[in-house]
């Protein structure tokens, strides 16, 4: 018998991905302690507050906390499951870090009892969840662990990864199937049993090691096909070509769905993940090393044809529109839009206007900087010339008739009826053809 007190399931790392997911296993009846190292971030939660954006989050935050089956604190306690979901960066080399995981896997490991199942959801290097058990069992040598006993383990270990998009968190948290990789074929049915309470989406079970790498396999899949799209584009500019004209033809086929090119590919996931693939086979890897290296490359065509437009009109005011790493969200994190943005106020100071509409200032390498954050109307009544940045639906609702006269250059491709005089501009300052 349990105590009361004693949570079903504790979460470890309340960012973007523990906190959604730490709400939606509360939401589904079971007891939820939240554990982070930020004080801040529990005391918040705490409160039934958010310290992040997302969809429809804070209701569900609020009324799991008010219902008492969220609670949050710095402090480890015993409980059933253990879902781990911290951060695993990379370093200047490229090289993952798996310190967080391993950190997690220390905070745990002192109130493991019989019958618990630790899953970690963090993107990982494989190996990792192999490496988290081994760290477990060295700390914990009563408990026996699986894969190091020919008994039945005491404890079960599984890595299922999150692929949840920013901006639908809540809605894919739920419906989106998910990979379960038991360290043992037992561990993945005891992970499972415990996805089955809150995932309406299909739960297939692997082994860990495969797991690992379909996360890893996701993002860097998405990662070329971006690549692909900005390639192209680099090309059809080069050739004086409209490369989403091209990309809306050929899309036509029944077997071809080009995605859509941008000024580079950013957030904490596509940019990083394809290097934990590199680095654990960098002989075998031309094709995932070298798209990131076109996606990267495509902030600095966007900087150049910017800046050619923008010294081609000396007296014109110019507008960046958007700063996040992808449409409609809050998160400025590895945006190639704010590096463009910097960039450009670097070169041409108080020229520059930013319309950012979710944030409420700008970043700080903006700071002193005199560039000022408008909004899209003063941007269309003010700038001559227009860089969009981020496809944000405020600035792909703006009727034609408010931005025909405009000089635009468009990353995104959401204006497709925008008379084509950045093309024209650009025969003339040789930057084409
Ligand atoms: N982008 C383009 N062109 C496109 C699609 C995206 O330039 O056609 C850019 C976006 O603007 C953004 C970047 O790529 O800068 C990444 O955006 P995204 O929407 O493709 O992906 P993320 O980073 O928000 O979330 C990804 C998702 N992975 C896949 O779609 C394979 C998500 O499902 C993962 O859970 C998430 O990474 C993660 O946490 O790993």
């Amino acid at each position: 018998m349990k105590s009361d007190n004693k949570p079903d399931v504790c979460v470890v790392g309340l960012g973007y991905i523990g906190l959604p997911t730490a709400a939606v296993i509360a939401r589904a009846g079971c007891k939820v302690l939240g554990l982070d190292v930020s004080q801040k971030v529990v005391d918040t939660i705490n409160r039934g507050e958010i310290h992040i954006e997302e969809v429809d989050l804070d209701g569900l935050v609020h009324g799991v906390v008010s219902r008492g089956l969220l609670s949050a604190s710095t402090e480890v306690a015993p409980a059933d499951v253990f879902v781990i979901a911290v951060p695993t960066p990379f370093d200047k080399n490229h090289a993952p870090d798996i310190s967080y995981v391993l950190a997690a896997g220390r905070t745990i490991a002192p109130v493991l009892k019989h019958g618990d199942v630790v899953i970690l959801e963090s993107t990982s290097p494989v190996g990792t969840t192999e490496q988290m058990r081994d760290m477990i069992a060295e700390m914990r040598p009563d408990l026996k662990v699986p894969g190091l006993t020919s008994e039945i383990p005491d404890i079960s270990i599984a890595y299922c990864p999150e692929r949840v998009l920013p901006g639908r968190i809540l809605e894919e948290l739920t419906n989106n199937d998910r990979s379960i990789g038991g360290v043992t074929p037992r561990c993945a049915r005891k992970a499972l049993a415990f996805y089955k309470r809150f995932v309406r989406g299909e739960c297939v079970t692997t082994d860990a090691r495969s797991a690992e790498m379909t996360k890893l396999v996701e993002n860097a899949y998405r990662d070329v096909n971006i690549a692909f799209a900005n390639e192209l584009s680099i090309v059809s500019d080069k050739m004086g070509l409209d490369v989403w004209e091209v990309i809306r033809l050929a899309n036509r086929h029944p077997r071809v769905n080009i995605l859509s090119p941008g000024p580079g590919v950013g957030g904490h996931c596509i940019a990083v993940d394809p290097w934990f693939i590199v680095h654990g086979a960098p002989d075998e890897t031309p094709l995932i090393r070298t798209a990131r290296g076109v996606n990267d490359g495509k902030m600095h065509h966007v900087i150049a044809k910017a800046e050619a437009l923008i010294e081609a009109h000396p007296d014109a005011k110019v507008a960046c529109l958007g700063l996040a790493f992808k449409a409609n969200i809050d998160d400025f994190r590895e945006s190639p839009a704010r590096f463009v943005a910097s960039r450009l106020v670097r070169k041409f100071g108080s020229r520059i206007s930013i319309v950012e509409p979710h944030a409420d200032e700008l970043p700080i390498e903006f700071t002193d900087t005199g560039v000022s954050q408008i909004d899209i109307d003063d941007a269309l009544e003010t700038c001559q010339i227009l860089i969009v940045l981020v496809d944000h639906d405020v600035f792909r609702v703006v009727p034609l008739a408010e931005r025909a006269d405009k000089l635009v250059y468009d990353t995104r491709g959401i204006w497709p009826d925008q008379p084509r005089v950045v093309r024209e501009e650009e025969a003339r300052l040789k930057l084409v053809g």
